[in-house]
């Protein structure tokens, strides 16, 4: 086992690395940049290495001073969390070339998927069902033209190298297909450096469900269940639960032997997300893989008992996976809200600054992943979330129950957060049915004329 780990991100993720690190013996290394010298997550580690100006591009992203650390402090291993550099190939693969393990998937499997052109074809060759779309990337408009008539409008032009709903249109009609098209390419190449793009056939309203995997590096592959993610809010989501409100057994198996088809095809290591879209006849399509741990891990962790983090790590370092299919639990259910420091009276509008009172909840089957506290600050540099607020209960319904009563018991005062939304969202009586998808926010949280504030002199 590692001795000792450098963990390339901040705040809640690197806290959570940290947490994992000490309980199992290994030695810390966090980096910071200059707008996060009093973040918790330096009090927490071993030692702490400055590696840049704010800016993530002059930090978080900088791979010479990553590396540069990371040779200084002599570690054998890093973590790369989520987001930043956590499904960059290029950096997975200067990691491995300089002797430190890339705690993730190796540099061709992270290539493999994070081209979802390339990922559609793997699944389309494992058997799994896949959207309905364009053989391969569209070269041009004839194609698109030719590919959208076959499919029936409305379609979705994605990026290949997109993800996370960047570098999508819908076009309903011809010419709306055509202007999407260069759009979404000139979008991609700028974003991406990469302007391939493809089509799939958009399905109204899917539900957003995708199974969490683990594999060792001896070619074996687990499936933890499912998380539903379907309240999302321009592609941010804004809770998670599992299991899936509309899951089934039969469904479960069928999703879950999928997800390990895809995984299997891109000879896939460590831990990974396989996301699907399922329609409201209870099909489900596979759209893209996620080459990283992702901020609803913990979600599956609440069900299944298991410490992703840790698994993260054994399986790095080489460990075979400790425990089979059909031993791994669904117990109780899940739910998880991410608290940003946002308005949502302004358009979500970040809200960074001093936290002047941060008072966080309790009490049986709560958890809470945070890194702030009453005097932190806020930087207005990185993404606005603090925090992540759970529930773990034996049903869905006192699950709900559990976290409304908690997000109203957290204190946060100074910048404004989604907590109030979050609270609308846990008792709105369609969300507590259950048969929700991913067009409730937008339904009943969007901006209407009658809610859009008048702006105010500063
Ligand atoms: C889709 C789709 C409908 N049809 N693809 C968005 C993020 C990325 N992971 C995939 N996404 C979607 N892809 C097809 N062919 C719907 C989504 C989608 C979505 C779209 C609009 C608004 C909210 C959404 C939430 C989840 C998924």
């Amino acid at each position: 086992m590692f001795k000792r780990i450098l963990i390339a991100n901040r705040g809640e993720i690197a806290q959570r690395i940290i947490r994992t690190c000490r309980e199992m013996g290994i030695e810390t290394v966090a980096v910071y940049s200059q707008a996060d010298a009093d973040a918790l997550y330096l009090r927490q580690a071993d030692e702490t290495i400055c590696i840049g100006a704010p800016p993530g591009a002059r930090s978080y992203l900088n791979i010479p001073s990553i590396i540069s650390a990371a040779e200084i402090a002599d570690v054998e291993a890093i973590h790369p969390g989520y987001g930043f550099l956590s499904e960059n190939s290029h950096f997975a693969e200067v990691c491995n070339s300089c002797n430190i393990t890339f705690i993730g998937p190796s540099p061709e499997s992270i290539e493999a998927v994070g081209n979802k052109a390339n990922a559609r074809a793997l699944a389309k060759k494992a058997g799994v069902p896949i959207v309905p779309g364009s053989d391969g990337p569209v070269p041009d408009e004839a194609v698109a033209l030719r590919t959208a008539k076959r499919l029936g409008y409305p379609v979705m032009i994605k990026a290949a190298a997109g993800g996370g709903g960047r570098g999508m249109r819908i076009a309903r009609n011809d010419p709306s297909l055509v202007s999407g098209f260069h759009a979404a390419k000139s979008e991609a190449e700028a974003a991406f450096g990469d302007g391939t793009v493809y089509l799939e056939k958009y399905i109204e309203n899917p539900r957003h469900v995708e199974f969490q995997i683990l594999g060792d590096q001896h070619g074996e592959l687990i499936h933890l269940f499912e998380r539903d993610c379907s309240i999302q809010r321009r592609h941010q989501k804004l809770v998670e639960e599992s299991p899936s409100p509309l899951m089934t057994p039969e469904l479960r198996e069928a999703m879950g032997a999928a997800a390990i088809r895809v995984a299997k095809a891109a000879g896939y290591h460590n831990a990974g997300t396989v996301e699907f879209l399922v329609d409201k006849h209870l099909n489900f399509y596979f759209i893209e893989v996620n080459a990283r741990i992702q901020v609803e891990h913990s979600v599956t962790e609440l069900v299944t008992g298991l410490d992703l983090i840790e698994q993260q790590i054994r399986m790095a370092a080489g460990e075979p996976l400790s425990l089979r299919q059909d031993q791994v639990e669904q117990r109780g259910h899940a739910i998880e809200v991410r608290i940003n420091a946002e308005d949502p009276d302004r358009d979500f509008k970040p809200s960074p600054g001093r936290i002047e009172m941060f008072v966080p909840p309790g009490g049986p089957g709560v958890r809470l992943d945070s890194h702030a506290y009453s005097g932190y600050r806020i930087p207005p540099n990185y993404d606005s979330m603090i925090g992540k607020l759970m529930a773990h209960r034996p049903t869905r319904e006192h699950a709900i129950r559990c976290l409304s009563r908690a997000l109203g018991e957290f204190i946060i005062e100074g910048p404004k957060t989604t907590i109030p939304l979050l609270i609308k969202v846990l008792d709105h009586p369609e969300f507590r049915s259950g048969d929700h998808d991913t067009g409730f926010v937008a339904r009943h949280f969007g901006v209407t004329p009658a809610k859009v504030p008048i702006k105010e002199a500063r």
